[in-house]
């Protein structure tokens, strides 16, 4: 059991609840929040923090955006919810904006991310069967190892995560797993004629910000494009500015097929998730095909149009690289023996700790806490460092001092 630091008899009770009451799906850092506002959010006892995970990448634009708030209210006080039993004055007007802004022909709304992935999945397989002629129930969707698409039983199938799959089985069949990064792999999978598509992160996030070489995105599209396979681009965490372009597959002038978007697109308020993809591929869902009960809902259309405004105009994405830069570089400069790799595009970043310890990045997340900067290890020995983009140069390097004060429980 990974040590706990002390926390105060406010944050000890509504820990405590948690403990008793819900399900110990997770193991968070020991600090209780009850309040966000731009980068910081603050715990039960006011305490101000600088949040380095930005709910997963979901708070590009910053926590409890003030257009984006008052989109949510003025929706919410008119319409939320009319199923898609009914048309609405939110829907259409969000897919003509989204499908403008990305430059699709069409989008079919979600919810969650892994509800998107899913979708495009199905999509995939009614392509490949379709309009590739795959024999019925035979189509392949192509992975790489080190994944993260979500949690449905489909999605964890192709997993290669143990605390992900372990005792979760029978798993759905029809995937290839590849390894990433490697473009021949790539190229042998795809020699099967059965294959549909290619499902690919184009930074891994879950796996420790696993940044492919140069040219990986680009070749792997151009591959597909010849063995006429789908690219399908899972940008839920990449996308929507977080590494320094408006989608992460733009750094390579990558068009993917089946555009998959999540997280931010509603920064941070509700679930909202969206696939994009042009007429070939999306027309081939009929009317009771697919679907669910929120996915378009009105107040989720309102929110999205305000939330991909804010980074446009609040030159998000510019700003993402720009202070992405300037934590690398400053984070190199620590020069700290126990920070054995730093990486990362834009504003998705991890450092990988080296240390005998293996509780060690663990210790240095409670003491960034202590001293003010919110992060959580990912497998281990690895630590995001992925603050809202609406961060300042003062307030990074603010957060770059709080990062430097804490390294002497590493030495
Ligand atoms: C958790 C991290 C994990 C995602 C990509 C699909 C989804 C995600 C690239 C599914 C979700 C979340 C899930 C959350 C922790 C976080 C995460 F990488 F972002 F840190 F797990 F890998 N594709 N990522 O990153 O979207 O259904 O969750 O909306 O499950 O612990 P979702």
């Amino acid at each position: 059991m990974q040590s706990l630091m002390p926390v105060t008899a406010n944050s000890q009770y509504f820990i405590e609840l948690e403990e008793k009451y819900g399900a110990h799906n997770y193991h968070p850092i020991p600090v209780v929040l009850k309040e966000g506002r731009g980068v910081f959010v603050y715990d039960v006892d006011d305490k101000r923090y600088f949040d380095f995970l930005s709910g997963y990448s979901a708070v590009n634009q910053g926590h409890c955006h003030p257009e984006i708030v008052e989109a949510l209210i003025s929706q919410a006080s008119k319409l939320t919810l009319t199923s898609r039993a009914f048309y609405n004055d939110q829907l259409g007007e969000y897919e003509k904006f989204i499908t403008a802004f990305f430059g699709y022909d069409k989008v079919l709304p979600m919810n969650t991310g892994v509800e998107a992935v899913e979708t495009a999945l199905k999509l995939a397989r009614r392509w490949g069967y379709r309009i590739k002629g795959i024999p019925e129930n035979k189509a392949k969707i192509i992975v790489c190892a080190n994944n993260f698409h979500g949690r449905t039983s489909t999605v964890i199938s192709f997993s290669t995560d143990p605390s992900s799959t372990k005792d979760f089985g029978p798993f759905m069949p029809g995937f290839e797993i590849i390894p990433y990064n490697d473009l021949r792999s790539l190229e042998i999978a795809l020699q099967d004629q059965d294959v549909a598509g290619f499902l690919v992160e184009p930074i891994q996030g879950e796996a420790g910000v696993v940044v492919p070489d140069e040219g990986y995105l680009q070749k792997a599209k151009q591959y597909c494009s010849d063995a006429r396979v789908l690219f399908i681009g899972d940008e839920i965490q990449t996308g929507l500015g977080r590494t320094g372009k408006m989608l992460c597959c733009d750094h390579e002038n990558v068009r993917p097929d089946i555009l998959i978007l999540g997280k931010a697109l509603s920064g941070g308020t509700l679930p909202v998730s969206a696939v994009l993809a042009d007429n070939e591929i999306m027309m081939l869902i009929a009317p009771g095909e697919h679907g669910s009960t929120y996915g378009g809902n009105p107040l989720a259309c309102h929110i999205a149009i305000t939330a991909l405004s804010v980074l446009k105009n609040e030159g998000l994405v510019e700003n993402a690289a720009a202070m992405g830069e300037l934590l690398r570089n400053e984070l190199r400069a620590l020069a700290s023996p126990a920070i054995s790799t730093v990486r990362g595009m834009g504003l998705l970043n991890a450092i990988v700790i080296d240390h005998a310890d293996k509780e060690a990045a663990w210790s240095f997340c409670l003491e960034l806490k202590e001293n003010g900067l919110l992060a959580k290890p990912t497998h281990g020995d690895k630590i995001r460092f992925a603050p809202p983009l609406t961060i300042t140069r003062d307030q990074m390097l603010e957060s770059v001092e709080i990062i430097r004060k804490s390294l002497h429980v590493l030495v």
